[in-house]
């Protein structure tokens, strides 16, 4: 078994990604942490609602470097999914397609093209590129490397892993006005729906959005301990305290947050 960073109480039970490769079935590579990570938690989501076994592997090779994670993926963030000998997906949009050939139902995937196109539209403002969380990390990462506070390996972490995903100070000064229109967007559309009696983002079912967005929520407010048991630091980490951020993230889009991990999703999160 590989080693888990952080905690020895781990409920995944990880494989390394040496003995990933000798297995057939699906695998998902997985950050070995407790962190909410939320391309991780929606990616685990996917196939818990469509109750598809995986296992999860740690993202980190024997020598705790990424050089086995990049041999095999070709690229070096996570989450990867990996089923029998197919190409590995390492991104959502993938990954949720995969889910839905594995096991059609429940169907997170709108069969209405106008839904559809809709959904798929809003997951990339939340999960994609430049989008909410992207944003969010931005911050993230801006916050650490100015912090006089943060020694100088810690600072080099965080601006070698700004370098993966666009930081500059600039990118994280705009980023909070980006959070603030997504959140605003999604807000919007939860009211809409809900006008028409539905609690879904899109048509009145369980789509891959509402799965996103609980998952994503995270990076403003993690669920509560009992069900959240994330490692301390990052819960103050993830909680959104700029004042112009919280004020765009509606009543009602936590209150979604919280139906949707309440019905659908494993609770507690298991890390
Ligand atoms: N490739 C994914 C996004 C995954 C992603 O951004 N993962 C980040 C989350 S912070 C990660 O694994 N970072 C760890 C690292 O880069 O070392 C997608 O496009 O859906």
């Amino acid at each position: 078994m590989a080693t888990a960073i952080g905690r020895d109480d781990y409920k995944l039970k990880y494989v390394s990604l040496a003995e990933a490769k000798n297995m057939s079935g699906l695998r998902l590579i997985l950050g070995a942490h407790t962190i909410p990570g939320p391309w991780r938690e929606a990616c685990k989501s996917l196939f818990y609602v469509k109750n598809i076994p995986y296992t999860p592997v740690a993202s980190a090779g024997q020598d705790g470097s990424d050089r086995e994670l990049r041999e095999w993926t070709a690229q070096n963030s996570a989450p990867v999914a990996i089923w029998n000998d197919e190409r590995p997906r390492s991104t959502w949009i993938e990954q949720l397609f995969l889910a839905e050939r594995l096991q059609p139902t429940p169907s997170l995937i709108p069969a209405n093209m106008e839904e559809r196109t809709l959904m798929f539209g809003y997951i990339n403002e939340i999960a994609g590129e430049n989008g909410f969380a992207w944003s969010k990390r931005l911050t993230m990462i801006h916050g650490t490397v100015t912090n006089p506070q943060v020694d100088e390996p810690t600072r080099a972490f965080w601006l070698k892993f700004g370098t993966k995903y666009g930081y500059s100070a600039a990118a994280a000064e705009a980023a909070p006005a980006r959070m603030v229109e997504v959140l605003r967007f999604l807000g919007a559309r939860l009211q809409q729906q809900q006008a028409k009696g539905s609690k879904f983002f899109v048509g009145d079912q369980l789509s891959a959005l509402d799965i996103y967005w609980a998952a994503f929520a995270a990076l403003v407010q993690p669920l509560p301990p009992e069900l959240c048991p994330m490692a301390t630091a990052f819960r103050a980490f993830y909680t959104e305290r700029n004042p112009v951020v919280t004020a765009a993230l509606s009543p009602e889009l936590l209150v979604h947050r919280d139906f949707i991990y309440r019905e659908y999703l494993e609770l507690p999160i298991v890390f």
